[in-house]
C-alpha cells in the first residue's frame, strides 16, 4: 500500500524557540515501511496545507496516518481528514498520538465519518496491523487492540514488546535544516527512555504510559546517535537520566564510538541532584542546555501540582546546574488566579536569576487529574486555546489584564535572552550559523514581540469555535482514580519500582 504519515502544524511556542522533528510519526513511518509499504512523511511544522494536498494528488496514498500529540491541533487534523475524504473517499484516514489517545471518541464524532479509526497508545505495532485490516477486511478494524472506529472499540492497547528494534525514519524528512532549539541549529531528536514514574496532577505523560518507565538499550542509543548527521541533539525523554546506570551506560557507548554532539535535555531538580556525577560526565560529552520543570517558586504551588520535590531542592538544583556551566531554562506555571502582585513577584525573581524563565498557563488537559477536577469551570472549550499559552480557566484579573501581565512577565525572557543584547553575546555563533545557511536561531532573536502579544492572545478567544471539547462525566464528590485515566495498562512491577524512584529524598 502507499502510506502518507503526517504531523500537524506547529503551535505558538514553536513559532519562536524551537521546531523539532516529529519522532513519534517517524517511528510509525519506520514501522509501516518495514512492513513493506511505500511510505512518505510530511511535517506541517515545516510545510503548508497546499504541500499536503499537492502530495495527496501526486502520491495518491491508500492511507493517511496523522500524528496528533497536541490537543490544540484537533481542529486542524479533523478538517484535514474531512477535506481528504471529500477529495479521495477511498483513502484510509487514521489518527494516533498522545492527545488522540485521550480524545478518541470525540474525534470520531467531530469528523462525522471522515476519520476511519483512532489508534490509542503506541503506534509501532498498531499501525501496520491497521493497514493489514484495512486491506483485508475494513469492517474488522474496530476489533484490533487500541483501535476505535464508529463501529466500536477493540481491547485496550498494549505496550510494544521492545523499544530496541526500530529506529525513526529520519531519512523520510528531507528538510532537516528546519529543526532547531536555540543555538542547537540544526538539531535532531532522540529517545533514550519512554514514560515517567512520577504522577504530577497537571500532566498526562504518566497516564499515557500507565505510569511505566522503560529504557532503550544503551548500545542502540549510541548506534542511533551515530546515524544522526546533526551536531545538535534534543533528548525527548520526559525526565532524562532518572537512573544513573542507564545514563552512564549510554555515555560509555558514546565514548567507545568517539561521538561528539551537543545535547539538550529535560529533567527534574531532584534527579539532577541525585545523579550529580552523571551530569558532570554528560557536560563533558556535550550537554549544553537543560530544562528543569520547576513549575512553582513556592511550596504551596509544588504541593498543589504534586511535584513530590521540596522547594529547597529545586533551588539547590538550579545552583548546581549553574556551577556546571550548563545553560538552564526553567518553567513556571502561571495560575489563572494570579493578580498583578503575584506576577510582579515572579518577574522580580525571573530578573534576579540568570536562567531562561519560561511561563506557561495552567491548563487541564484530557488525560490529567486536573481535567477531571477543573474542566467544569472552563471558560472555553475551543481546542485551539489548549496550548498552555492561553487561559482556559476563569482568571481573577479581567482576561485582557491577565494577558498583559503574562506577556510582561514573559518579556523578561525577551529582555534577558533575545534581541540586540543576545545578538551581541552570540555574534560569533550567529555568524557561523548564517554562513552554514542555518537561519532559525538568528530569526528567533527578533520574533518575540510579533508572537507574544496580549492583543493576539485575547483575539484568539473571539474566534468562532468550530469544534468544542467534550467535558468529562465525573462526580464532584468522588475521589479521582488515576488508573481510570491510563491509556497503556499499568503493571505491578513498574509500580513497585516507581515507588522507590519517586520517593522524596
Ligand atoms: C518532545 C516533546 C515536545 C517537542 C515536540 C517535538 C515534536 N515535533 O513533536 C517540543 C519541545 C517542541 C514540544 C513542544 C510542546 N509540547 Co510537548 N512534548 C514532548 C514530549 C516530552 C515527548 C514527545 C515525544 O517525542 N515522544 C517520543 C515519541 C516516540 O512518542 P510520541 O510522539 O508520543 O509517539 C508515539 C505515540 O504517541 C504514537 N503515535 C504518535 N503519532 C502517531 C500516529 C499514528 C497514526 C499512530 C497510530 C500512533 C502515533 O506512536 C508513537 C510511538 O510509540 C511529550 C510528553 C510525552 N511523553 O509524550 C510532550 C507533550 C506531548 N507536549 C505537550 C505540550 C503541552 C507542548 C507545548 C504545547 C508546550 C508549550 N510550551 O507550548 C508545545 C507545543 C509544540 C507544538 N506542537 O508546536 C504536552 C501535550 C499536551 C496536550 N495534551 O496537548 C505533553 C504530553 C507533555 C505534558 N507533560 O503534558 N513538545
Ligand atoms: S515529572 Fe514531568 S513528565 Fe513526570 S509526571 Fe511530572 S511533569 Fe509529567
Amino acid at each position: 500500500m502507499k502510506v502518507l504519515c503526517v504531523h500537524p502544524s506547529g503551535l505558538m511556542y514553536t513559532e519562536i524557540f524551537l521546531r523539532l522533528e516529529p519522532l513519534g510519526v517517524e517511528l510509525v513511518a519506520a514501522a509501516v515501511r518495514r512492513a513493506g509499504h511505500d511510505t512518505r512523511l510530511l511535517d506541517l511544522q515545516a510545510a503548508t496545507h497546499r504541500d499536503y494536498f499537492r502530495l495527496l494528488d501526486d502520491f495518491r496514498p491508500d492511507a493517511v496516518l496523522f500524528g496528533m500529540n497536541y490537543l490544540a491541533n484537533v481542529p486542524e487534523v479533523v478538517d484535514l481528514c474531512k477535506e481528504t475524504k471529500a477529495r479521495h473517499p477511498r483513502i484510509l484516514t487514521c489518527v494516533g498520538g498522545h492527545s488522540a489517545s485521550f480524545t478518541a471518541r470525540e474525534l470520531l464524532a467531530h469528523a462525522e465519518g471522515s476519520i476511519d479509526c483512532v489508534v490509542r497508545g503506541e503506534g509501532e505495532e498498531a499501525a501496520p496491523r491497521v493497514l493489514d485490516a484495512w486491506r483485508d477486511d475494513p469492517k474488522s478494524l474496530h476489533l484490533l487492540d487500541g483501535v476505535i472506529t464508529l463501529d466500536g472499540e477493540g481491547p485496550p492497547p498494549k505496550q510494544i514488546h521492545s523499544l530496541d528494534d526500530l529506529r525513526p525514519a529520519r531519512d523520510l524528512l528531507p528538510n532537516r535544516k528546519k529543526y532547531f532549539i536555540g543555538v542547537l541549529d540544526p538539531a535532531a531528536s532522540i529517545e533514550f527512555s519512554r514514560g515517567c514514574p512520577w504522577d504530577c496532577s497537571f500532566c498526562s505523560a504518566w497516564t499515557f504510559y500507565g505510569r511505566s518507565y522503560r529504557k532503550v538499550n544503551p548500545e542502540i542509543c549510541a548506534e542511533d546517535l551515530a546515524s544522526i548527521r546533526e551536531q545538535g541533539v534534543f533528548i525527548v525523554d520526559d525526565v532524562a537520566f532518572i537512573q544513573a546506570e542507564h545514563g552512564n551506560a549510554i555515555a560509555d557507548a558514546i565514548e567507545r564510538r568517539g561521538l561528539k554532539k551537543r545535547y539538550y535535555l529535560e529533567t527534574r531538580g531532584d534527579v539532577l541532584l541525585r545523579n550529580k556525577e552523571l551530569f558532570v560526565r554528560w557536560k563533558k560529552l556535550g550537554l549544553e542546555y537543560m530544562f528543569l520543570g520547576l513549575e512553582a517558586i513556592d511550596a504551596e504551588g509544588l504541593k498543589a501540582f504534586r511535584k513530590r520535590v521540596p522547594l529547597g531542592k529545586n533551588f539547590e538544583a538550579l545552583e548546581y546546574a549553574r556551577s556546571l556551566g550548563i545553560m538552564v531554562a526553567v518553567n513556571i506555571i502561571a495560575d489563572p488566579d494570579w493578580d498583578e502582585a503575584r506576577f510582579q513577584v515572579i518577574r522580580e525573581w525571573a530578573l534576579s536569576v540568570p536562567e531562561i524563565v519560561n511561563i506557561s498557563v495552567n491548563t487541564p488537559y484530557p488525560g490529567t487529574e486536573t481535567f477531571l477536577t477543573d474542566a467544569r469551570t472552563f471558560t472555553t472549550r475551543d481546542y485551539r486555546l489548549f496550548d498552555i499559552q492561553h487561559a482556559v480557566l476563569p482568571t481573577k484579573l479581567p482576561l485582557r489584564r491577565f494577558y498583559e501581565e503574562l506577556v510582561k512577565t514573559q518579556q523578561v525572557l525577551n529582555k534577558k535572552h533575545l534581541g540586540i543584547a543576545a545578538l551581541k553575546a552570540t555574534a560569533a555563533i550567529s555568524a557561523r550559523l548564517l554562513l552554514q545557511g542555518q537561519t532559525n536561531f538568528v530569526k528567533m532573536l527578533w520574533k518575540f514581540n510579533s508572537v507574544y502579544d496580549p492583543r493576539r492572545q485575547l483575539s484568539d478567544h473571539a474566534q468562532p469555535v468550530k469544534y468544542e471539547m467534550k467535558l468529562p462525566v465525573v462526580s464532584p464528590t468522588k475521589k479521582v482514580d488515576p488508573r481510570k485515566l491510563y491509556v497503556l495498562p499499568p503493571n505491578s512491577k513498574a509500580a513497585q519500582a516507581n515507588a522507590l524512584i519517586t520517593r522524596e529524598t
